[in-house]
């Protein structure tokens, strides 16, 4: 059975301001044949991805129909009506081809590409920023992360703005985020609306598609029941979608009430598989509950059983009318939730079916389709075919849509320059986190654009993490100025926390996706916001873990920020085994868009720094990741020449090179580095040429190995990479005793570039409290262990 999709409701439409000039009637009639569209062409996309292509791999492509028709009029009204340019939404994953069918009609995607949906090249299963070319603003997959992504955003755009570094030709922005109600069980959604209160956002919108289903089944009439609630707690704006003109014009004759009632109290399961079954089910029901009701028989009477459904799923968020009429009547720049009713499947055959989520339509039910949405055989993919407005006057409107009307939506940023000279922290033993800590301190004392373009933010451990001198000199972002009371008090602190715009940190509450997601959002500001920023933030390296889903989120983005990550590994010792990080340097050397480094040393880290503030920069570049220490190292007395510099920026460089062919090189990593330096001076009085490789990038190493293979692979001369530069000093059947706090696969493939034998030291269990001596005793780090690999490599 099909269904014709529901037809929207006739009426008047108060004028809003538009730029889609001509009378209300025609616009509204515009809008209702690309509401038909956008569900006809979302529809067949995927039909087409599924049953068009010839599939070579036995894999169904997939592709969510039900989905997607329950957003077909909220994405209507919102990018041919309500949006303008400068505004960021994010779609919600599975309506990625209401998206493309929207950007289609609009002039901005291809056909080639909605043919290709799904395919290498084509529109993607989930809107991308990055892979998709029709100007995705944020990227989604993951549920609930393109949801706070809007709340972060909307702190970036207040940043820039209240500090002038944005245009401010356009107004600012709403950022919207198109949510499916399932994403609601997402914790993330209520760390960012907590955060997203304390910073006092605005112009933030989330309209929920309401269609009471998730992917195995109904959504929970109890939660949702509350869900008002908690926007109302957290100072949002609520506008309720629920019934569509007709419905509540219904409600006004007789036995209207009762039915009201009776919907309202209708749990979400039997609401759905009435949706299902159609008009013989709801008057089934209907006249088994209110059969006595006053009007009720009369009511039943004058629809027949396609007039009855069309009736009772009369849901305002698919109510075009009423989707226009709220969302233009919010004034205001308060954040705004909008809970709109829909139906999943809706206008298809499976309309309401608890098992719809990844339902296709098959052949003959699309074909039936078809035919009911007017579209000529042939004319599957014409943007105007089947439509009851003249392609003409759809032309025209289409033309004057205001989301399109301001020319590009990606600004351009240019880059800000970086000094050369980020000053070696000095000190004879120093951990690489204070170093970390005092490089900050010297940039804030910068009066240049480099440091107006820094911002830093924390998850609560901005003073553990030594961003307090960074701090004191450049404040704390806030909305309004806030006076440092323990200052005002005269209680002394090393902490000046004054709060106010120009503040250059924002502080958050101890939620590592909130943090990954703002940094996903600052490292955007550039492209969205047109002012680049240069984010850099702070955390404990085991709590990346925390929040991986947001950092991997972030760098899908392509999003642009320096992540510093410490206390890391063993070595934080008595902090014990729940804070100990053992797996975080195979996360820097696997996650692509980042790039890991573990240097030992001050100078390294300066170095490093300022390589990553221009990786952040570059076209082809990437964030950055420093896992850092708490443990103070005796520092290498030495100038940083520029062989040394690009050495440790490359990823390794010799700290005791090898004698030519030397049977013996240990290779370190970062806050180990005491024990290889004294493993090494020790084995040199049993093999003299034995080397010691400092590795302060694994990742780096790693990456210029394997694009050298690549190269080479593809027939195209490659210089040998770093990696292979560096190993060809030691003889052919040479050991490598490599040392890390870490897991030690993140150095054992060295051992594959030249074929060296390797003995790799490193974390695998899980840790405890302890002291580090007794700590790398237990886990093998110590100078003993050393040792006894060189001696395993050395004796065979
Ligand atoms: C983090 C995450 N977990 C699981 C999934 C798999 N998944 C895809 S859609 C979905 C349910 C979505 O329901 P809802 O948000 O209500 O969207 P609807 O399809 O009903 O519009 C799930 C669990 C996912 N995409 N992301
Ligand atoms: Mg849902």
């Amino acid at each position: 059975m099909i269904r014709r999709p529901m037809t929207p409701s006739s009426g008047t439409l108060a004028a809003h301001p538009t730029a889609a000039a001509g009378p209300v009637a025609d616009r509204l009639a515009c809008l209702r044949a690309l509401e038909r569209k956008v569900l006809w062409l979302s529809t067949w996309m995927i039909h087409a991805a599924n049953h068009l292509r010839p599939s070579r791999d036995g894999l169904k492509v997939g592709g969510h129909q039900a989905s997607s028709s329950s957003v077909a009029t909220l994405m209507t009204a919102l990018y041919f009506d309500v949006l303008r340019p400068q505004d960021r939404v994010a779609v919600k994953p599975h309506a990625s081809p209401v998206y493309h069918a929207i950007q289609y009609l609009l002039g901005r995607q291809t056909r080639d590409k909605l043919e290709a949906f799904r395919g290498l090249g084509g529109a993607q299963s989930y809107p991308s920023r990055t892979k998709d070319s029709d100007d995705v603003d944020f990227s989604t997959g993951s549920v609930g992360l393109g949801v706070a992504m809007t709340s972060f955003a909307a702190l970036t755009q207040d940043y820039v703005r209240l500090k002038g570094l944005a245009p401010q030709t356009q107004p600012p922005g709403r950022m919207v985020a198109v949510v499916g109600d399932a994403e609601l069980d997402e914790g993330n959604v209520y760390e960012a609306m907590l955060e997203g209160w304390k910073h006092d956002l605005r112009n933030l919108w989330w309209v929920i598609d309401y269609n009471r289903q998730s992917l195995d089944s109904i959504v929970s009439d109890r939660l949702f029941h509350r869900i008002d609630r908690l926007f109302l707690a957290m100072d949002w704006r609520v506008v309720t979608l629920k019934y569509g003109k007709r419905l509540e014009a219904a409600f006004a004759r007789p036995g209207g009430e009762a039915l009201k009632r009776w919907i309202d109290d209708c749990p979400n399961s039997l609401y759905s598989a009435l949706a299902f079954k159609g008009g013989a089910g709801w008057r089934e029901h209907l006249r088994r509950d209110l059969g006595d009701t006053a009007g009720l028989a009369e009511l039943l009477d004058g629809h027949d059983d396609a007039a009855l459904h069309a009736l009772m799923t009369n849901l305002a968020g698919q109510d075009l009318e009423s989707v226009l009429e709220a969302m233009h009547g919010v004034a205001g720049d308060d954040p705004v939730c909008f809970i709109a009713y829909t139906i999943k499947g809706s206008g298809l055959p499976f309309a309401g079916h608890k098992d719809n989520h990844a339902g296709l339509m098959n052949l003959e039910q699309m074909a039936l389709f078809q035919r009911s949405m007017g579209v000529p055989e042939g004319a599957e993919w014409d943007r105007f075919a089947g439509l009851d407005v003249p392609p003409e006057a759809v032309g025209r409107f289409l033309a004057a849509v205001p989301f399109v009307a301001g020319g590009p939506r990606r600004h351009a940023a240019p880059p800000v320059p970086v000094p050369d000279d980020l000053p070696a922290a000095t000190g004879e033993r120093q951990s690489t986190q204070e170093a970390f800590g005092r490089i900050l301190g010297e940039i804030a004392r910068r009066d240049d654009a480099f440091a107006a373009r820094l911002v830093t933010t924390s998850p609560d451990v901005t003073v553990s993490t030594n961003l307090g001198a960074w701090v004191n000199r450049r404040g704390v972002y806030d909305r309004q100025r806030r006076k440092d009371v323990f200052r005002e008090e005269k209680v002394v602190s090393a902490q000046r926390w004054s709060m106010s715009p120009e503040g250059q940190h924002i502080e958050l509450g101890i939620a590592e996706h909130n943090f990954f997601t703002l940094l996903a959002a600052l490292g955007l500001a550039g492209p969205l916001f047109g002012a680049r920023l240069l984010p850099v933030g702070t955390l404990y390296d085991p709590f990346i873990m925390r929040g991986l889903d947001a950092l991997n989120y972030a760098l899908y983005q392509d999003s642009r920020f320096l992540l510093v990550a410490t206390p890391s590994g063993l070595t934080l010792a008595p902090e014990g085994g729940a804070h100990q990080s053992i797996v975080t340097p195979l996360i820097g050397l696997g996650l692509p868009g980042l790039t890991g480094f573990e240097p030992a040393f001050g100078d390294e880290l300066a170095a490093i720094m300022t390589w990553a503030f221009r990786h952040m920069q570059a076209d082809d570049g990437g964030s950055v990741y420093l896992r850092l220490s708490t443990r103070p190292v005796e520092q290498a007395r030495r100038t940083m020449t520029p062989a040394l510099r690009d050495g440790a920026v490359a990823g390794g460089y010799w700290l005791v090179p090898p004698e030519r062919n030397a049977s013996l090189a240990i290779v370190y990593t970062g806050a180990v580095a005491p024990e290889a330096i004294e493993g090494h001076r020790q084995v040199l009085e049993d093999i003299p040429g034995a080397g010691l490789l400092a590795v302060t990038s694994a990742d780096r190493l790693y990456a210029g190995w394997r694009h050298a293979q690549q190269a080479r692979a593809a027939g195209q001369p490659a210089a040998p990479a770093q990696v292979e530069r560096l190993l060809a000093e030691l003889a052919p059947d040479a050991g490598l005793v490599t040392i890390i706090d870490g897991h030690p696969a993140s150095l054992a493939w060295l051992g594959a570039v030249a074929r060296h034998r390797v003995q790799a030291l490193g974390v695998d269990r899980f840790g405890q409290s302890g002291d580090i001596p007794d700590l790398y005793r237990l886990y093998g780090l110590d100078v003993d262990a050393v040792l006894r690999a060189a001696a395993a490599l050395c004796l065979g």
